[in-house]
């Protein structure tokens, strides 16, 4: 396959609701659509991805600026005219360019999503998933006052959802989950800090003990594994990791050091779909479960990710939930959305097979070019 051009969409659209994690809230979502031309098996194909960096560097060090400009500087030049015999050799490719994963990971995408659409199969499919649905949860960031939480996890809980993660931060932590459990009892939760807390928080954490939470995810700072192998010998929730795995390396360190029990994969934070395989097949030849997370994608990273989720290792449900709690209308028609047993169908048709409208994405764009 060889891609003869990449554009870059630089996009925003409002949140249907505010989303709250502790390193703060945000009204509406920009990031960077990347769709791709080239030439496989002859013909003529397109294939689109998302970078999920955020406008700016609070979740991770990237930004829309940043993937904007290492992709037009540097991604495209590797890329462009390039033969690749599979998408698989993309990520690869990138090598000499250090970090920027998202940046990498919404080439890569869309170059798997040209690939899977010009050899006529669902990207599940050429991506090895072996599950035509796959197990929906929800994240629900932080809120005016727990009250508000309680109605928020009532209506998910109705619509089917199979789990519930509620964001927490020092100051919305046990009593919110001491109010959930009292409020629902028994329910599939776990917690998310995005790395709010330290170690001197251990005996705090350790609180959340009794509540049988199925996981914490990512309790310590963005860039550390030893503590929370310390942390993890000092309490009983699974520690999850999210923001310090990286790179496949990390995620085997992680793994010897004992500083988490399961991983979230999210493809933009590893590079795409060929280094989130190897993350997979890495915890599964170790017996670590992992799930899906999710960056309140639109609905071209959303199917991507719906993709990726159904490789057999994912074992607990995803943070990829319908397109209606987050965009209205969404970028892709018609939208994703979930069934009464809180699943989500792989859709079937070629590549990421969903239908983009073009003109939604026109309106959401703020910048393009073509490189
Ligand atoms: O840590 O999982 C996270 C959203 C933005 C940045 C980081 C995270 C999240 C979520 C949302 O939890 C998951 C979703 O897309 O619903
Ligand atoms: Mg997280």
């Amino acid at each position: 396959m060889k891609i003869e051009k990449i554009e870059l969409f630089l996009c925003r659209l409002p949140l249907v609701h505010f989303f709250e994690t502790s390193f703060g809230r945000s009204y509406d979502r920009t990031f960077v659509l990347v769709r791709v031309e080239g030439d496989a098996l002859g013909k003529k194909h397109e294939g689109w991805g998302e970078c999920v960096a955020e406008a700016n560097p609070y979740y991770s060090s990237e930004t829309t600026e940043t993937v904007w400009h290492i992709i037009a500087g540097f991604i495209a030049p590797l890329v462009i005219c390039q033969v690749f015999d599979h998408p698989r050799e993309i990520f690869r490719a990138l090598h000499r360019i250090r970090g920027h994963n998202m940046a990498k990971a919404g080439v890569e995408m869309a170059a798997w999503d040209l690939y899977a659409r010009s050899t006529g199969q669902p990207l599940a499919k050429a991506l090895g998933g072996t599950r035509d649905r796959i197990a929906s949860g929800v994240s629900i960031g932080i809120q005016d006052s727990l009250d508000q939480l309680m109605g928020k996890i009532e209506k998910e809980l109705a619509a089917g959802y199979q789990r519930i993660k509620i964001k927490i931060k020092p100051g919305w932590d046990v009593d919110a989950v001491a109010r959930v459990r009292a409020t629902f009892g028994a329910i599939p939760l776990q917690v998310d800090a995005n790395a709010a807390y330290t170690m001197a928080d251990a005996a705090l954490l350790a609180r959340l003990d009794p509540f049988d939470l199925l996981l914490i995810e990512q309790p310590l700072d963005y860039d550390d594994v030893m503590d929370h192998a310390e942390l993890q010998r000092r309490i009983k929730t699974p520690v999850c990791l999210d923001e310090s795995i990286h790179t496949v390396r990390i995620a085997r360190d992680a793994i010897d050091a004992k500083a988490c029990r399961i991983i979230n994969i999210k493809p933009g934070r590893v590079g795409g779909h060929q280094p989130s395989i190897e993350l997979h097949d890495l915890c599964a030849r170790h017996d670590i479960p992992v799930w899906h997370g999710g960056m309140l994608e639109s609905g071209i990273g959303r199917a991507h990710n719906i993709h990726l989720a159904s490789l057999p290792n994912f074992r607990l449900p995803g943070d990829i939930a319908a397109s209606k709690r987050y965009y209205q209308p969404d970028l892709i028609e018609p939208p994703i959305d979930i069934s009464s047993d809180g699943t989500i169908a792989v859709p079937q048709g070629p590549g990421i097979g969903v239908n983009i409208v073009r003109e939604r994405i026109d309106k959401a764009t703020l910048r393009h070019v073509s490189l």
